[in-house]
């Protein structure tokens, strides 16, 4: 049937079924009153939205990169993307001008949507926190596209920025069967029910929020109380309205700060899910007293997807991610891809559906991430056991994950050494009682004035704030091995109580 691998069709229908039930439900107005999107003005708005990208001349296969708000009107911009066959590149609002300028030059977008008029000769368009700018002028007055565009399953449908070890972001392919598989096997898997309610605070530029969230909820056309972040207050007072709620870590500790969060107040869920970043054990078992409730955890990654999961039915177990999920195969292997015997520690390799199509224009760098027989690399490192059941050790990526945001310590590593007074740094995640991991800075220098203000400063305006360390480490020289490498897990060792202190959010007062 034409389009029928247009991720869109699958959501259409359900929309249309859906008729005026409430899709986008208590966002804050351009007036600061609550306001709800029924389906049916989903999938009006997501036309029009449409008709503006047609008169913008956007073609099937563009990319469309956005860094935009959360709010309805981005939601039906990625829609609109899916329907006319363009290619949605969601940024990371947190993301300064000189990492934007990678994307424009790297993605080659024929529109560039942001808050913003941004200084740069792509054509832009403007979409700002408020839902307001020139795409919803020109939304409003643009003839509603009807016609989805039919689309092949290995089609792009989005491309997701994640960075490397080489310090530069790498865009992940996602084409629309990729989406639409591991979208079906979730609400399959989480027994996604009919009276089901989304409560949906994440940010909708990664995956997390944008396509294990929303895509649950529109192939079941399921209402979504759309958050614009997450704030503790906003979740308590929505918790008893709602069925399900998908999470970072962060938001589960949060949570677990506040009095008033307790069994009654959770009375009406169905599910809480975590994923992005290893969740505590003891953060599990609290939960578990406090709410009766025990989190499903969940394992995946922007070029996959997910991966595994914790059971709906059966036991849950904290400190692993679960099975492979169907039609996922996942593998524990040895260096060179060799499947390794349950219980040994190895690389935790994916093959699926699921699995992207390789990174943006660097087919060299695709091909030497996956093996032989198709199987993807994920950089991550478990044990399985008997059963089939996943447990994260750890990474060989340098990578630190931060509140659920990645961080690769090259990126920032390579800004430092040029900072005046810095002979070299070293850039590491440790403990924190809020963000899981906080980036922490060891800086090879003979100046004690080069502090956290003096790092902040330096930084300010180049890095997105969530990568900036949250403490500096001053030292004489960074310790080597004897092959000259600097040991990142000495650093760690040493200063893994230096961002320990902070309980709580340190950055909020
Ligand atoms: C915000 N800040 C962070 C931060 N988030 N610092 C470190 N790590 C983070 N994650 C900083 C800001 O820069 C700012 O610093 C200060 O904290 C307050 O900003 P804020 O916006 O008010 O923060 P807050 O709302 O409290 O955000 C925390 C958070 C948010 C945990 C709610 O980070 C969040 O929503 N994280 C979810 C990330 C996510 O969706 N990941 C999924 C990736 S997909 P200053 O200095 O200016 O005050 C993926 C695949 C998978 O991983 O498996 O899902
Ligand atoms: P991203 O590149 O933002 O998609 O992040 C993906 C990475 O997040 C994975 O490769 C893992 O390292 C990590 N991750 C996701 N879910 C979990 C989890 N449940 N436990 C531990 N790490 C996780």
């Amino acid at each position: 049937m034409a389009g029928s691998m247009n991720l869109y069709s699958q959501f259409e229908s359900a929309f249309r079924r859906a008729g005026d039930a409430p899709a986008l439900v208590g966002f804050e107005g351009a007036n600061g009153s609550r306001e709800t999107w029924s389906y049916a003005r989903l999938r009006q708005e997501a036309e029009r939205t449409a008709g503006a990208l047609a008169s913008f001349g956007i073609e099937p296969g563009d990319r469309v990169l956005a860094q935009v708000e959360k709010t309805p009107q981005a939601v039906a911009l990625y829609l609109a993307c899916l329907k006319i066959g363009a290619v949605y590149v969601p940024l990371n609002t947190a993301y300064t001008p000189p990492e934007i300028r990678h994307f424009l030059a790297d993605a080659e977008p024929a529109l560039f949507v942001a808050g913003r008029e941004f200084d740069t000769p792509v054509r832009q368009a403007v979409l700002d926190r408020a839902g307001l700018g020139s795409l919803t002028t020109r939304a409003a007055s643009a003839t509603p596209v009807g016609q989805t565009t039919p689309r092949n399953g290995g089609d792009l449908a989005a491309i997701i920025y994640t960075s490397g070890t080489t310090g530069r972001a790498k865009g992940a392919m996602l084409s629309h069967a990729n989406l639409a598989s591991n979208a079906t096997t979730l609400c399959e898997y989480w027994g996604w029910q009919a009276d089901d309610v989304l409560l949906h605070a994440l940010p909708i530029f990664h995956v997390h929020g944008l396509f294990v969230a929303l895509h649950c909820a529109f192939l079941n056309a399921t209402p979504v109380i759309f958050h614009a972040k997450f704030d503790v207050d906003a979740v308590l007072r929505e918790l008893p309205r709602a069925t399900v709620l998908m999470g970072v870590p962060t938001f589960y500790t949060r949570l677990l700060t506040s009095d008033r969060f307790d069994a009654q107040r959770c009375a009406n869920m169905r599910l809480f899910i975590s994923g992005s970043a290893p969740l505590a054990a003891q953060t599990f078992a609290s939960f578990q007293q406090r709410t009766g409730h025990r989190i499903l955890e969940r394992y995946g990654m922007s070029e996959t997807g997910m991966n595994t999961s914790n059971p709906l039915h059966g036991e849950r177990l904290a400190g692993t991610v679960g099975f492979a999920l169907p039609g996922v195969e996942v593998r524990i292997a040895d260096e060179r891809g060799k499947p390794l015997p349950s219980g040994t520690v190895g690389a935790i390799e994916v093959r699926g559906a699921n699995v992207f199509e390789g990174y943006w224009r660097l087919p060299s760098l695709s091909a030497s991430e996956f093996r032989d027989d198709g199987f993807f690399v994920t950089g991550d490192l478990g044990t399985m056991d008997a059963e089939g059941r996943v447990a994260i050790v750890g990474r060989s990526k340098d990578l630190v994950i931060s509140g659920g945001y990645n961080v690769y310590p090259k990126e920032v590593e390579t800004l430092l050494d040029d900072m005046p007074g810095v002979r070299e740094s070293a850039v590491i995640g440790v403990p924190h009682a809020d963000f899981g991991e906080a980036v922490v800075a060891v800086l090879a220098t003979d100046r004690d004035d080069i502090d956290e203000a003096a790092v902040d400063a330096f930084l300010g305006g180049k890095l997105a704030r969530y990568k900036q360390p949250k403490r500096v480490v001053r030292v004489r020289e960074l310790p080597r091995n004897v092959m000259g490498k600097v040991q990142k897990n000495a650093l760690r060792e040493s200063y893994r109580h230096v961002a320990a202190a902070a309980q709580g959010n340190e950055t909020r007062s």
